[in-house]
């Protein structure tokens, strides 16, 4: 059998002699994040050796006690020095340095996470399937055994350490019947040798827990969490968790959400639920990371009056305040699940009292299964800067941190794209939206183009000319599957359970309360206070206002907040109807662009990588031609309007 060697991604070059040669750690003590640092110089600096001069090419000193993980690079007359208060903080700036070598970035350079969580959450299931992976099987978990390969492991570790990534969830959301048993016996032993690897690189272990693990592991008749044998139980896991992984992060819960189970079954609320296990396991130092992601998904689509949007709001809002302190709330960025476009959940800079934590989603669940091109960080860059209160500076990027009493306990997390596959991510170029996430939310001032040229620089040889060609496919392609797949924000009109290719009508009539309530007249969901769900009320004022008026809702949200007639005319001066064919007809001209720029690049790129993007690329042209032509055709159906361009369109 051929082990195919993993890909290096954005680590694979390494800076050459004469830059780095020696290295000296000043007051080195015995630390296993300086073991990591050590390990890591001569992989990323060639021929980086350890040295007991002081006036090494590299310094790294630990000084000062601010306790954050930031640093410090300078250039000295021997060299460079990094200096940081943190171990990790130095692993963050040898990286960092590394970085600034190949991309001839400048010094001296000072950097501070601006996020204190910066977690990715895993989907993983013990059997090693990913509830929506694109990238091949787990690589913690192999037909429900730990699959035990430390070294996938690590080179994963030191991808996620590289972009600033401290925290991770190991384990699906959705906790199935055997995962349940992660948090005992045997199976914690596996759990510590990752949670022990991941800890080198200065990342911290938790894992997704059954609501409902009293009765399926523990025997009990009930999971009640006002009960008190349950949450002795619970102390009880937790206790033991921490005796064999005492560097444990804690839990991360997703309840009555999809047929999960909660605190809803016996009447109890979601506070209830969360602070239970809060005090449970406050004593060992763990924190519960609570999900928002609840709503009823066995909607009556009849029913106008139902609005899934509101959901999470409605359910969490009277309890801001009276969450226990190491609780926090993990909302996702928009109200319903990681559309292409979407508005962003009213919960920011609304929950005043409350720690939190921002949830996006790397792996391309409804953004094209990291088959077609989707670079991501455009979308969480436009998330991170919403003023919540228009015009009032309240950023989502600052709200999340200073409306958590802990600011320590906020940050931001994401549902991971990694598997099995040799490139990590399926298609090499979704390898940018992981390396872009760790960067953006250590940075949250980066643009998405700055990443965009980093990671092309660190990943590839190319000449300028021809690395700003994979940039531009990069930066412009959220826009391009937002054309093909999403007009004005309509959402959903995709493949149900699969959430790939073209399905108008796919959950129009189904439970789960997403529908486009297209018609003869015109499309969209009515959710103003005036003709609606009333959910733009759950926006701060200067946000209600403008979203529940027509006349100034932003155009690229106006199906999501109104129902308006296929006439209706846009800024653009187009009416809704001849966007919907433009975009569509637009989306697929600009995928057979990208197409040609990337047979272009041939000659210059490794042949694997060229025919990796190439036979995605093929398969992207086929999915967005099905979509132009259904969404045109449907549309056409409906309103019997032409286009007028006259180009095909099938009646
Ligand atoms: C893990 C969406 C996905 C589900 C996922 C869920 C969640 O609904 O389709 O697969 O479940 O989000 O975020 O919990």
């Amino acid at each position: 059998m051929i082990t195919k060697t993993r890909d290096l991604c954005w680590l694979n070059k390494k800076v050459h002699q004469p830059d780095i040669s020696g290295y000296h750690i000043k007051d080195k003590k015995d630390s296993i994040v300086l073991k990591t640092i050590e390990r890591e110089l001569p992989l990323l600096f060639e021929g980086a050796e350890p040295s007991d001069e002081p006036g090494s090419s590299l310094v790294l000193s630990l000084a000062g006690d601010d306790g954050n993980d930031g640093y410090e690079i300078r250039k000295t007359e021997t060299g460079y020095e990094i200096t940081a208060s943190t171990e990790t903080g130095l692993l963050y700036g040898v990286f960092s340095l590394h970085r600034i070598l190949i991309t001839k970035g400048t010094l001296p350079f000072k950097s501070r996470p601006d996020q204190s969580i910066r977690m990715i959450n895993h989907w993983d299931n013990f059997d090693g399937s990913i509830e929506r992976g694109y990238a091949g099987e787990s690589i913690y978990y192999d037909s429900n055994n730990f699959r035990g390969d430390m070294e996938i492991v690590r080179s994963y570790a030191r991808l996620l350490a590289s972009t600033g990534i401290n925290a991770i969830s190991i384990n699906n959301v959705n906790v199935h019947k055997k995962e349940t048993f992660f948090i005992k016996g045997e199976n914690l032993k596996e759990i510590r040798k990752i949670a022990d690897l991941f800890g080198e690189y200065g990342i911290r272990t938790f894992l997704a827990i059954n609501f409902a693990a009293p009765i399926v592991v523990g025997g009990l008749d009930t999971a009640d969490p006002l009960l008190p044998e349950v949450a002795a139980w619970w102390e009880k896991v937790a206790a033991d968790i921490y005796k064999e992984i005492p560097q444990f992060g804690g839990f991360i819960v997703k309840a009555d959400s999809e047929g999960e189970p909660g605190p809803f079954t016996y009447n109890r609320s979601h506070e209830d639920g969360a602070n239970m296990l809060a005090r449970a396991i406050k004593p060992s130092g763990g924190i519960i990371i609570w999900r928002c992601f609840v709503y009823n998904c066995g909607q009556d689509w009849r029913d106008r009056t139902l609005d899934r949007a509101m959901a999470a709001y409605d359910i969490f809002m009277e309890h801001d305040g009276k969450f226990e302190d190491n609780v926090i709330l993990q909302i996702k960025n928009g109200p319903i699940d990681f559309q292409i476009r979407e508005p962003n959940s009213p919960l920011f800079g609304a929950l005043k009292k409350t720690n939190q934590i921002l949830e996006f989603q790397i792996t391309q669940e409804y953004t094209g299964h990291q088959v077609d091109i989707c670079y991501l960080v455009p979308m969480w860059k436009e998330t991170l800067d919403f003023d919540t209160r228009y015009g009032k500076d309240a950023y989502i990027r600052n709200e999340i941190k200073k409306n958590s009493p802990d600011p320590k306990l906020s940050g931001i997390a994401a549902v991971g794209s990694v598997g099995m596959d040799t490139n990590w991510t399926g298609n090499k170029l979704a390898q940018a939206n992981l390396y872009g996430y760790g960067r953006l939310v250590w940075d949250n001032s980066l643009s998405s183009e700055a990443i965009a040229g980093e990671w092309v620089n660190l990943t590839f040889d190319l000449p300028r000319e021809e690395a700003a060609k994979i940039m531009e496919i990069l930066t412009t392609s959220r826009d391009v599957y937002e054309d093909y797949t999403c007009p004005l924000a309509v959402g959903f009109m995709c493949k149900p359970t699969i959430h790939y290719g073209v399905d108008i009508d796919g959950y129009e009539y189904d439970r789960w309360g997403t529908y486009h309530y297209a018609d003869r007249n015109g499309v969209g969901r009515e959710r103003s206070v005036a003709n609606g769900t009333g959910y733009t009320r759950q926006y701060s004022d200067d946000r209600f206002r403008e979203y529940e008026d027509l006349s100034t809702c932003p155009d690229e949200l106006l199906l999501f907040f109104h129902h308006v007639p296929y006439t209706h005319i846009l800024r653009s001066g187009k009416t809704v109807i001849q966007h919907i064919y433009d975009t569509h007809f637009a989306g697929v001209e600009k995928v057979e662009q990208y197409e040609e720029v990337w047979e272009s690049l041939e000659p210059l790129l490794d042949e694997e990588c060229y025919r990796n993007v190439r036979e995605r690329l093929k398969k992207q042209k086929e999915n967005a031609i099905n979509w132009r032509d259904q969404i045109n055709t449907y549309f056409y159906r409906k309103s019997g309007i032409p286009d007028a361009h006259g180009r095909v369109i099938y009646d």
